[in-house]
Protein backbone atom coordinates (compact mmCIF):
# COMPACT_ATOMS: atom_id res chain seq x y z
CA UNK A 1 0.00 0.00 0.00
CA UNK A 2 1.48 3.82 -1.07
CA UNK A 3 2.16 5.73 1.91
CA UNK A 4 -0.33 8.80 2.36
CA UNK A 5 1.87 11.90 2.25
CA UNK A 6 0.05 14.69 4.05
CA UNK A 7 1.27 17.69 1.80
CA UNK A 8 0.97 20.52 4.79
CA UNK A 9 2.56 17.75 7.34
CA UNK A 10 4.34 20.02 9.88
CA UNK A 11 7.72 19.91 10.87
CA UNK A 12 7.98 21.51 14.04
CA UNK A 13 12.15 21.00 14.29
CA UNK A 14 12.47 23.15 10.47
CA UNK A 15 14.18 26.02 10.65
CA UNK A 16 11.68 28.05 8.23
CA UNK A 17 13.96 30.49 5.51
CA UNK A 18 11.99 33.43 3.86
CA UNK A 19 13.09 36.20 2.11
CA UNK A 20 11.16 39.02 4.39
CA UNK A 21 9.41 38.74 7.52
CA UNK A 22 5.68 37.60 6.90
CA UNK A 23 2.95 37.18 8.29
CA UNK A 24 2.12 33.80 7.89
CA UNK A 25 5.88 32.69 9.26
CA UNK A 26 5.48 34.54 12.14
CA UNK A 27 2.33 33.00 13.23
CA UNK A 28 3.49 29.16 12.23
CA UNK A 29 6.12 30.14 14.34
CA UNK A 30 3.67 31.27 17.43
CA UNK A 31 1.42 28.07 16.67
CA UNK A 32 4.75 25.73 17.42
CA UNK A 33 4.73 24.35 13.55
CA UNK A 34 8.44 25.62 13.08
CA UNK A 35 11.38 26.02 15.39
CA UNK A 36 12.88 29.00 14.19
CA UNK A 37 12.24 31.75 11.15
CA UNK A 38 15.47 33.15 9.21
CA UNK A 39 15.46 35.59 7.25
CA UNK A 40 19.18 35.79 5.26
CA UNK A 41 20.69 39.43 5.04
CA UNK A 42 18.43 41.02 6.51
CA UNK A 43 21.10 43.56 7.24
CA UNK A 44 23.05 44.47 4.49
CA UNK A 45 26.82 44.22 4.09
CA UNK A 46 27.34 48.02 3.38
CA UNK A 47 25.12 48.55 6.78
CA UNK A 48 26.61 45.89 8.98
CA UNK A 49 30.56 47.75 7.99
CA UNK A 50 29.68 50.73 9.15
CA UNK A 51 27.66 49.79 12.29
CA UNK A 52 30.37 47.61 13.50
CA UNK A 53 32.72 50.01 13.72
CA UNK A 54 30.53 52.73 15.39
CA UNK A 55 29.45 49.68 17.62
CA UNK A 56 32.79 48.55 19.00
CA UNK A 57 34.08 52.31 19.09
CA UNK A 58 31.17 52.73 21.55
CA UNK A 59 32.16 53.00 25.20
CA UNK A 60 28.95 52.41 27.30
CA UNK A 61 29.64 48.48 26.86
CA UNK A 62 28.69 46.89 30.13
CA UNK A 63 29.33 42.58 30.90
CA UNK A 64 26.26 40.73 32.02
CA UNK A 65 26.58 39.68 35.62
CA UNK A 66 25.81 35.68 34.87
CA UNK A 67 26.59 35.05 31.42
CA UNK A 68 30.78 34.94 30.45
CA UNK A 69 32.41 36.77 28.12
CA UNK A 70 29.14 38.18 27.09
CA UNK A 71 28.37 41.54 27.14
CA UNK A 72 25.78 44.70 25.95
CA UNK A 73 24.72 47.98 25.33
CA UNK A 74 21.60 48.70 26.57
CA UNK A 75 19.99 47.49 30.04
CA UNK A 76 18.08 44.07 30.41
CA UNK A 77 15.28 43.78 32.11
CA UNK A 78 15.90 40.56 33.65
CA UNK A 79 18.95 41.88 35.29
CA UNK A 80 17.13 44.49 37.45
CA UNK A 81 14.79 41.58 39.12
CA UNK A 82 16.71 41.09 42.41
CA UNK A 83 17.44 45.10 42.72
CA UNK A 84 14.82 48.08 42.83
CA UNK A 85 17.56 50.34 41.90
CA UNK A 86 18.56 48.64 38.75
CA UNK A 87 15.24 47.85 38.26
CA UNK A 88 14.42 52.18 38.76
CA UNK A 89 17.42 52.72 36.08
CA UNK A 90 15.95 50.63 33.42
CA UNK A 91 12.89 52.67 33.17
CA UNK A 92 13.75 55.84 34.09
CA UNK A 93 16.27 55.48 30.85
CA UNK A 94 14.63 53.44 28.30
CA UNK A 95 13.74 56.12 26.35
CA UNK A 96 17.24 57.75 26.16
CA UNK A 97 18.89 54.38 25.93
CA UNK A 98 16.65 53.64 21.90
CA UNK A 99 17.54 57.26 21.43
CA UNK A 100 21.42 56.54 21.86
CA UNK A 101 21.18 53.42 19.92
CA UNK A 102 19.77 55.34 17.19
CA UNK A 103 22.79 57.80 17.80
CA UNK A 104 25.38 55.23 17.17
CA UNK A 105 23.78 54.07 13.71
CA UNK A 106 24.13 58.15 12.61
CA UNK A 107 22.48 57.89 9.00
CA UNK A 108 21.84 54.27 8.88
CA UNK A 109 18.38 53.55 10.02
CA UNK A 110 18.79 51.07 12.77
CA UNK A 111 18.45 47.46 11.85
CA UNK A 112 15.60 47.02 14.78
CA UNK A 113 13.85 50.10 14.20
CA UNK A 114 13.48 48.67 10.38
CA UNK A 115 12.27 45.54 12.28
CA UNK A 116 9.85 46.77 14.46
CA UNK A 117 8.48 49.11 11.74
CA UNK A 118 8.13 45.69 9.71
CA UNK A 119 7.09 43.88 12.41
CA UNK A 120 3.87 45.99 13.33
CA UNK A 121 3.03 46.48 9.57
CA UNK A 122 2.94 42.40 9.33
CA UNK A 123 1.27 41.08 12.43
CA UNK A 124 -2.44 42.10 12.60
CA UNK A 125 -2.55 43.74 15.62
CA UNK A 126 0.68 45.44 14.76
CA UNK A 127 3.64 45.69 16.91
CA UNK A 128 4.67 48.42 20.46
CA UNK A 129 7.17 48.86 23.07
CA UNK A 130 5.59 47.05 25.98
CA UNK A 131 3.68 49.51 28.06
CA UNK A 132 4.69 47.85 31.66
CA UNK A 133 3.40 49.14 34.97
CA UNK A 134 6.52 50.76 35.34
CA UNK A 135 6.57 52.54 32.15
CA UNK A 136 7.82 51.88 28.53
CA UNK A 137 10.12 49.13 28.09
CA UNK A 138 13.45 49.34 26.84
CA UNK A 139 13.95 47.48 23.73
CA UNK A 140 16.30 46.83 21.15
CA UNK A 141 19.95 46.17 23.15
CA UNK A 142 23.00 45.56 21.43
CA UNK A 143 24.44 41.78 22.66
CA UNK A 144 28.24 41.05 22.38
CA UNK A 145 29.70 37.84 22.98
CA UNK A 146 33.58 38.08 23.30
CA UNK A 147 35.71 35.37 22.24
CA UNK A 148 35.12 32.70 24.31
CA UNK A 149 31.53 33.83 25.08
CA UNK A 150 28.57 31.82 25.67
CA UNK A 151 25.35 31.00 26.98
CA UNK A 152 24.05 27.41 29.06
CA UNK A 153 20.81 26.18 27.66
CA UNK A 154 18.12 28.65 29.24
CA UNK A 155 15.02 29.83 29.01
CA UNK A 156 13.57 33.55 28.50
CA UNK A 157 9.72 33.94 30.14
CA UNK A 158 8.66 37.47 31.16
CA UNK A 159 6.89 35.51 33.75
CA UNK A 160 9.58 34.12 35.50
CA UNK A 161 12.07 37.82 34.50
CA UNK A 162 9.33 39.97 35.57
CA UNK A 163 7.04 38.33 38.32
CA UNK A 164 5.39 41.42 39.44
CA UNK A 165 4.36 42.72 35.51
CA UNK A 166 0.57 41.90 35.05
CA UNK A 167 0.96 41.60 31.46
CA UNK A 168 3.28 38.96 31.51
CA UNK A 169 0.14 36.75 32.54
CA UNK A 170 -1.88 37.72 29.36
CA UNK A 171 1.08 36.51 27.10
CA UNK A 172 0.69 33.15 25.09
CA UNK A 173 4.49 33.35 24.04
CA UNK A 174 7.40 34.88 24.03
CA UNK A 175 9.83 35.13 20.77
CA UNK A 176 13.76 35.80 20.70
CA UNK A 177 14.77 37.99 17.72
CA UNK A 178 18.53 38.18 16.80
CA UNK A 179 19.41 40.00 13.86
CA UNK A 180 22.97 38.65 13.89
CA UNK A 181 25.55 41.96 12.44
CA UNK A 182 28.94 39.89 12.88
CA UNK A 183 29.12 36.13 13.73
CA UNK A 184 32.15 34.20 14.71
CA UNK A 185 34.32 32.15 12.36
CA UNK A 186 34.12 29.28 14.45
CA UNK A 187 31.43 28.33 17.02
CA UNK A 188 28.73 30.50 18.40
CA UNK A 189 25.85 27.92 17.10
CA UNK A 190 22.49 28.52 18.27
CA UNK A 191 21.29 25.31 19.93
CA UNK A 192 17.23 24.78 20.10
CA UNK A 193 15.38 21.96 22.56
CA UNK A 194 11.63 21.65 21.69
CA UNK A 195 11.48 21.83 25.34
CA UNK A 196 9.26 24.62 27.19
CA UNK A 197 9.63 23.63 30.89
CA UNK A 198 7.40 25.34 33.53
CA UNK A 199 8.61 27.59 36.35
CA UNK A 200 8.54 24.90 38.56
CA UNK A 201 10.49 22.49 36.38
CA UNK A 202 12.97 25.20 35.06
CA UNK A 203 13.87 25.81 39.01
CA UNK A 204 14.76 22.17 39.19
CA UNK A 205 16.71 21.69 36.48
CA UNK A 206 18.52 24.86 36.78
CA UNK A 207 22.09 24.98 37.91
CA UNK A 208 22.06 27.79 40.49
CA UNK A 209 25.47 28.55 40.04
CA UNK A 210 25.33 29.76 36.47
CA UNK A 211 22.74 31.39 33.91
CA UNK A 212 20.91 28.20 32.71
CA UNK A 213 21.23 24.17 33.08
CA UNK A 214 23.37 21.76 32.22
CA UNK A 215 23.73 20.55 28.92
CA UNK A 216 24.35 16.76 29.64
CA UNK A 217 20.85 16.85 31.84
CA UNK A 218 19.43 17.37 28.76
CA UNK A 219 18.25 15.26 25.85
CA UNK A 220 19.55 15.53 22.29
CA UNK A 221 18.46 19.40 20.84
CA UNK A 222 15.87 19.67 17.80
CA UNK A 223 18.32 22.32 15.41
CA UNK A 224 21.60 23.74 15.40
CA UNK A 225 21.64 26.78 13.22
CA UNK A 226 24.73 28.46 12.51
CA UNK A 227 24.04 32.10 12.15
CA UNK A 228 25.18 34.09 9.33
CA UNK A 229 26.19 37.63 8.89
CA UNK A 230 23.01 39.94 8.43
CA UNK A 231 20.82 36.66 9.50
CA UNK A 232 17.72 37.90 11.71
CA UNK A 233 16.66 34.62 13.05
CA UNK A 234 13.12 34.36 15.95
CA UNK A 235 12.32 31.32 17.78
CA UNK A 236 10.12 31.12 20.98
CA UNK A 237 11.93 31.80 23.81
CA UNK A 238 10.20 29.77 26.02
CA UNK A 239 11.70 26.89 24.36
CA UNK A 240 15.30 26.37 25.69
CA UNK A 241 17.80 27.38 23.79
CA UNK A 242 22.06 28.19 24.10
CA UNK A 243 24.86 29.67 22.55
CA UNK A 244 27.65 27.95 21.64
CA UNK A 245 31.21 29.10 22.63
CA UNK A 246 32.25 31.90 20.29
CA UNK A 247 35.97 31.41 18.94
CA UNK A 248 38.23 33.72 15.73
CA UNK A 249 35.86 37.14 16.69
CA UNK A 250 32.81 38.94 18.56
CA UNK A 251 29.49 37.56 17.51
CA UNK A 252 27.51 40.77 17.86
CA UNK A 253 24.25 41.03 17.97
CA UNK A 254 20.85 43.78 18.04
CA UNK A 255 18.52 41.21 20.55
CA UNK A 256 14.82 42.01 21.39
CA UNK A 257 11.95 40.07 22.85
CA UNK A 258 8.28 39.56 21.96
CA UNK A 259 5.41 38.26 23.77
CA UNK A 260 2.40 37.10 21.91
CA UNK A 261 -1.31 37.42 22.64
CA UNK A 262 -3.91 37.08 20.48
CA UNK A 263 -3.44 38.32 16.77
CA UNK A 264 -5.27 40.84 17.23
CA UNK A 265 -3.79 42.50 20.07
CA UNK A 266 -0.27 44.06 19.50
CA UNK A 267 3.15 42.42 19.72
CA UNK A 268 4.99 43.34 22.65
CA UNK A 269 8.78 44.68 22.76
CA UNK A 270 11.66 44.38 25.20
CA UNK A 271 15.19 43.88 26.21
O1 LIG B 1 22.41 35.08 20.18
C1 LIG B 1 21.67 34.14 19.95
O2 LIG B 1 21.79 33.42 18.94
C2 LIG B 1 20.55 33.81 20.93
C3 LIG B 1 20.74 34.52 22.22
C4 LIG B 1 19.69 34.24 23.26
O3 LIG B 1 19.88 33.43 24.12
C5 LIG B 1 18.42 34.96 23.21
O4 LIG B 1 18.19 35.78 22.30
O5 LIG B 1 17.57 34.71 24.11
Amino acid sequence: MNQIVNPIAIDRHSVRVSETLKRADLEALAAAEIIALRVPNYCDYFKRGSLIERITSNSTIEYYKKATGVARIGKALVETKSSSEDNDLYFSSALEQMHQLRQICGNVLNPFDQFRLELDEQWRGGAQIAPFKRGKAFAGLLRIFEEGGFAHPHQDTLQRDAPGEPVAAELLEQFAMNIYLQTSSVGGELELWDIRPSIEEYTALRNSASHGIDKDKLPPSAALIKPQDGDLILFRSTNLHAVHKVEGQRRITWASFIGVRSPQEPLLLWS
